[in-house]
């Protein structure tokens, strides 16, 4: 029994080519597609087709659900606001099927004794990390999942042992590696006697023609300064998001008041970038 797991592809088509192509050529007795399909590089419409025709079990994560709760009471009114502009971009793709992302779980079990889930079990935005002390790992997993629970969400391939025996792997991502490498992460699972082995994997893939996308696609143009921070996270595969909201906190202190939201952050993206 072999299980592919890819996720956190993140609107990034060419990196979800590459690590689809690896997973296929891998041969697995199921491919599971774990979330965050959408949202961040330009293809959200095109990565979900993708999903959808490719995955035997597909989950989402919480950025499919910033694109279907956004502009409804059950979303955060930030949501539509200057720091969420690339989720305008996301949202007119994806339109018309907004209904079909919120059918979609967000976690699974796929054999006896593995759950695969965005998150965790419950939920689909707990952050966990390889640093994340045994108390927060234990309370997420506390009564809930399998022997193996695979999770995502973090951008980071890692795997810890519960106190119970059980066991955590986290897979990589897809779309959006955050390692210092550019790279499609995915991960697979072979049965090895009562466990389950799992291999860790990395594709390269066409980075050039992803940031084409950013620049042809007229996504930049509705994205704004977010939407660098996005392509700059693509173009590296180093984190761009959380330093620069970090950064404009302390910046804001500085600074006189902006005539709008939309001023301050243009100017806060480009004191970050070093443009002024
Ligand atoms: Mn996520």
């Amino acid at each position: 029994m072999r299980l592919a797991v890819l996720a956190d592809v993140h609107g990034n088509l060419a990196a979800f080519e590459a690590a689809l192509a690896a997973a296929r050529a891998a041969a697995p007795d199921l491919l599971v597609v774990a979330g965050d399909v959408v949202n961040g590089a330009p293809d959200s419409r095109a990565c979900w087709a993708l999903a959808r025709a490719e995955a035997d079990v597909l989950l989402r994560g919480n950025h499919e659900r910033y694109a279907f709760d956004r502009g409804t009471p059950a979303g955060d009114p930030a949501w539509t606001g200057p720091r969420f502009r690339p989720l305008d971009w996301t949202a007119r793709e994806l339109d018309g099927l907004l209904d079909e992302l919120r059918a979609v779980p967000i976690a699974a079990t796929i054999e006896p004794d593995v759950r695969v889930m965005h998150a965790t079990a419950t939920d689909d935005a707990t952050s966990l990390f390889p640093w994340s002390v045994d108390a927060e790992l234990e309370a997420a997993f506390a009564g809930l999942g399998a022997a193996l629970n695979v999770r995502a969400h973090n951008h980071l391939p890692w795997q810890r042992p519960l106190a119970d025996g059980r066991q955590v792997v986290s897979v990589g991502a897809v779309g959006l590696s955050l390692v210092g490498r550019t790279e499609a992460q995915w991960a697979v699972f072979t049965r090895r006697g009562a466990g389950w082995h799992v291999a860790h994997r990395s594709e390269r893939y066409d980075v050039a023609a992803t940031v084409r996308r950013f620049h042809e696609s007229g996504y930049l143009d509705v994205a704004g300064p977010v939407g660098e921070l996005f392509l700059r996270e693509v173009a590296t595969g180093t984190h761009h998001l959380v330093p620069f909201f970090r950064f404009e906190r302390a910046w804001r202190r500085e600074q006189p008041p902006f005539a709008d939201e939309d001023a301050a952050l243009a100017a806060a993206v480009d004191a970050y970038l070093g443009r002024r």
